[in-house]
């Protein structure tokens, strides 16, 4: 029986049983049962009504279930959803002149998932390398940092320096060296090997508690892997798309990455959809049948894409995400004066985190999230002690000083 949306057929905890029963355990979701989605907002199977401050992990940047990213859902769904790449079609080459001329690239590769674009990108490095740098073959190397976070796929995790992404899942894939993040040193090091064709980074490390790189790191990496003839490889599947309060976040330093890794909101949340964009002489070493996916560049992903980036101009998401971002960390910083519970925050536009005085295995964080989600406001720890606060960019400034409340009320509340 399909649920009636508008009434609960089920009570939270028998959905809870059923995903349990039926279920893979890959997940520990907070105890909360969500039937709705509008704006900032979310409801539970109760009626209860959240602010969402996870967005989906930066997926719905532009609100849930915004209408007019809905509207292209609804209106191509009715014209021609899939074609395959088979075939050309009537929206594809739109959406590719579209989303190149809008972040500034010769070419886009359409994919769907945040690790398909990830793993892309990791293919179109090492071909650039062997057809291009003149790296031999099967040997070139791709740089990464400690506590990247890129996907679950084996590509991605053999990149992990997180137990809970890498262990029981080996053997590894090879020609990844790892090198601490934020360190210019250990980067220029790195780079003297010849063989060395990519550098792939997170302008903020996400998953690993939005950890903020030293002011300038980005642009001076930028500039060692230009020197080192090494393509730079910017993942910002989660600090793009207007989240840090720059269309992508490698703007606050003034440079396009070599290749550019995008996902989550790219849709709004409505559908999945990534995209990898490079100029030519790197996005041509790929040549018909070397890549792809049944879905990657389907006409419903470009009409909501296309879309979703509108919304993202129209109401100037970037600039909202800057200044609420500012209010936020400045409210933040005024609660954790008065409370040994809280001990910092960080981030940029509207990706932060607190850190919470407590162990990283310590459940404080967790059980904050809890009081949190009963004082109406939803959000969950990264890493132990780290909570995320990522609302969506539409918020108003009213509305953040209300969850503002909501979080200082219930921290300076909380005991642990
Ligand atoms: C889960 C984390 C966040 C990402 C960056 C690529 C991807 C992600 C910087 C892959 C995906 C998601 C995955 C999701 C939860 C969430 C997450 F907690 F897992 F690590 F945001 F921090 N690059 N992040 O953050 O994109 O293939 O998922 O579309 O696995 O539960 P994807």
């Amino acid at each position: 029986m399909i649920q009636d949306t508008t009434q609960a057929v089920w009570t939270a905890q028998e959905l809870i049983d059923i995903e349990d029963k039926y279920g893979a355990h890959n997940y520990h979701p907070l105890p909360v049962v969500l039937a709705k989605g509008e704006g900032v907002h979310v409801w539970d199977v109760d009626g209860k009504k959240y602010y969402d401050f996870l967005s989906a992990y930066s997926a719905v940047n532009q609100g849930h279930c915004h209408p007019k990213i809905l509207k292209a859902l609804y209106e191509q769904g009715q014209q021609l959803t899939l074609t395959s790449r088979a075939f050309h079609n009537n929206i594809l080459g739109l959406y590719e002149k579209y989303i190149t001329e809008y972040f500034g690239y010769d070419k886009v590769l359409p994919m769907n998932t945040g690790v398909e674009g990830g793993e892309t990108a990791v293919k179109l490095c090492r071909k650039w390398a062997y057809e291009v740098k003149g790296v031999p073959m099967n040997q070139a190397k791709i740089i990464f940092v400690t506590g990247n976070f890129w996907g679950r796929t084996l590509a991605a995790i053999s990149s992990s320096t997180d137990p809970s992404s890498t262990k029981g899942f080996g053997p590894y894939m090879p020609g990844y060296v790892l090198i601490p993040y934020n360190d210019l040193e250990a980067l220029e090091a790195a780079l003297q090997d010849p063989n060395v064709a990519g550098f792939m980074v997170e302008p903020i490390q996400g998953e690993a508690g939005v950890v903020v790189p030293d002011e300038g790191y980005l642009k001076t990496a930028f500039e060692l892997c230009q020197k080192n003839n090494v393509l730079f490889i910017a993942d910002e599947v989660q600090t793009g798309i207007a989240r840090t309060g720059k269309l992508i976040a490698c703007e606050h330093e003034g440079f396009l990455p070599d290749i550019l890794i995008l996902g989550k909101a790219l849709s709004g949340g409505v559908f999945p959809v990534s995209a990898v964009l490079a100029r030519d002489e790197i996005m041509l070493t790929i040549k018909p049948g070397e890549h792809g996916s049944t879905f990657g560049g389907n006409p419903l992903a470009c009409a909501v894409a296309m879309a979703a980036l509108e919304v993202v101009k129209d109401e100037k998401l970037s600039d909202n995400a800057e200044r609420l971002g500012q209010i936020f960390r400045a409210r933040m910083n005024e609660m954790i004066g008065k409370t040994d519970l809280a001990t910092l925050v960080r981030g940029k536009g509207l990706l932060n985190a607190v850190v919470i005085n407590d162990t990283e295995d310590s459940d404080t964080a967790w059980n904050i999230c809890l009081a949190l989600r009963d004082n109406g406001l939803l959000a969950k720890p990264t890493h132990g002690n780290i909570i995320r606060f990522a609302p969506p960019l539409v918020m108003t400034e009213e509305q953040l000083h209300d969850c503002c409340d909501i979080i200082e009320k219930t921290i300076l509340n909380f005991e642990v």
